[in-house]
């Protein structure tokens, strides 16, 4: 693989110290210091939201407890959790903390059923977005002379605008593709000499597959970087995008009801953890069952309250997602609690005939099969009465064969494969090459048609 740029090629040879890091007053504060940012911030956000915001006011003088009652940043866990019902039942504005005219954007989440989640940002929202954006894509190795060509959509999703701002005030020329349109995506590339791709990791592979059908020689490419985010990228996806792009790729996290990308990012020197924001964020890791806290390090689902955030002062939003968080220093030079990416969400388990299957098991399964491409989809349904789980499997061209004999028998060991995992069984559909539709954001690659 090409490395391109000083940054990536200091990277590259562990030379970590010659990497900017945005505000090493935070990012490489003691976990004293870090601490009692965080406590200081805590004990102003929940006055904020008691003071100002019915639906917290309530739930707190229902469990008895009020803002002086935080003087630990253990004493976080007196409050109630946020979910995202609770967004949805004060739609659109129940959870604003400020006047509207105070408010200068709003982004909203859609998600499958039911209304939107709506989230408002004022001035000094915004300036706190930025920040944390230059934070992670200076992790990243983005530098101000990069030309950043974003194709995530500019709508109410939180991944363009979130993005743009903190990548514009860093100083990069921003190309605002938007998304979608993957050749004219690729020939804004070439036209403007775009150095960093930003998208979800599937788009990115969508986009490079297009390119080599188009003739592109991705070694020859300005492109350097890639900053995805949005969707769980598995080590093989990103391995398989970076060997075959010639571009060093990281991936951020963030969700809309707490802020939208910014949370977290990943550093060049760890490859499976990301950095947490952790002066603008609490983070918990919790049972998803119980609610309990979990030991550090051990997995569970992340719980985060944003600190310093005014327009809608979100307290322990339950995200569903399912990581571990580590505070030990990173080789990076930064001591920021790292989140492992997330891979999967309490909430995305299926349960299949009784026994309980993650969409990463499959994929996992699949990342280790030779012959086979990183698009899938598991399509479950109860046509016959029983749970049914087929998985569909795109092929690589190198892996067809006329012998229908040797096609069966591939299709059967990738069936005893993902068995040995899954603890039950599925059919494999093997689908030829660009068979599974593309997304051009995040892709959904479950559908469950089960009736009740
Ligand atoms: O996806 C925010 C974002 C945009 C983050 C662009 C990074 C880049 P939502 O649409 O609200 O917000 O979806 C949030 O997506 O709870 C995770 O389940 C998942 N997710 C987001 N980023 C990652 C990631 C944006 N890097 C939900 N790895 C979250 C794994 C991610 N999952």
């Amino acid at each position: 693989m090409t490395v391109k740029g000083a940054a990536l090629e200091a990277a590259a040879h562990g030379r970590f110290d010659e990497l900017p890091i945005h505000n090493p007053s935070i990012e490489c504060a003691s976990r004293e210091r870090i601490e009692a940012i965080q406590l200081a911030r805590l004990i102003d956000q929940v006055e904020w939201a008691y003071d100002r915001v019915a639906w917290y006011r309530e739930r707190m003088d229902a469990a008895g407890v009020s803002p002086s009652d935080i003087k630990t940043l253990a004493d976080i866990r007196k409050l109630p959790f946020t979910d995202k019902q609770a967004l949805r039942e004060t739609f659109p504005y129940g959870m604003f903390a400020v006047p509207l005219d105070e408010v200068v954007e709003l982004h909203a989440s859609s998600g499958t059923t039911g209304k939107p989640i709506v989230v408002g940002y004022d001035k000094g929202d915004m300036d706190l977005w930025a920040d944390c954006i230059m934070r992670l894509v200076q992790m990243a190795g983005v530098v101000p002379s990069d030309r950043v060509q974003m194709a995530f959509g500019y709508g109410m999703f939180t991944g363009g605008f979130g993005l743009h701002y903190g990548l514009q005030r860093l100083g990069c020329m921003m190309i605002p593709a938007g998304s979608g349109n993957t050749e004219r995506q690729i020939q804004m590339i070439q036209d403007y000499g775009s150095t960093v791709l930003v998208s979800t990791p599937s788009y990115a592979l969508h986009v490079c597959e297009v390119g080599e059908k188009m003739g592109i020689d991705w070694a020859k490419s300005t492109l350097r970087v890639g900053l995805f985010g949005g969707e769980p990228c598995t080590p093989a996806l990103k391995a398989e995008i970076e060997r075959r792009m010639h571009i060093v790729c990281t991936d951020n996290y963030g969700l809309t009801e707490v802020m939208g990308p910014g949370v977290s990012g990943e550093c060049l020197a760890e490859r499976d953890m990301q950095h947490i924001a952790e002066d603008h964020f609490v983070w918990e890791v919790v049972d998803p069952e119980t609610g309990e806290p979990v030991a550090e390090g051990e997995m569970g689902e992340l719980v985060l309250t944003p600190l310093g955030k005014h327009a809608i002062p979100v307290l322990r939003y339950r995200t569903h997602d399912l990581t571990r968080v580590v505070t030990e220093r990173c080789a990076c030079g930064r001591t920021t609690a790292r989140m492992q990416k997330v891979r999967s969400r309490s909430d995305d388990m299926l349960i299949i005939r009784g026994t309980n299957v993650f969409p990463s098991q499959v994929e996992d399964v699949l990342s280790g099969i030779d012959g086979v491409t990183p698009h899938y989809r598991i399509v479950v349904d109860n046509e016959t009465g029983l749970d049914r789980m087929t998985v569909h499997v795109e092929l690589k061209p190198e892996a067809f064969s006329d012998s229908f004999e040797q096609m069966d028998a591939f299709r059967r060991a990738i069936e005893e494969k993902l068995k040995g995992v899954l603890l039950v069984s599925s059919k494999v559909k093997l689908v030829e090459p660009g068979g599974i539709e593309r997304s051009t954001g995040k892709t959904k690659h479950v559908q469950d048609l089960r009736k009740m």
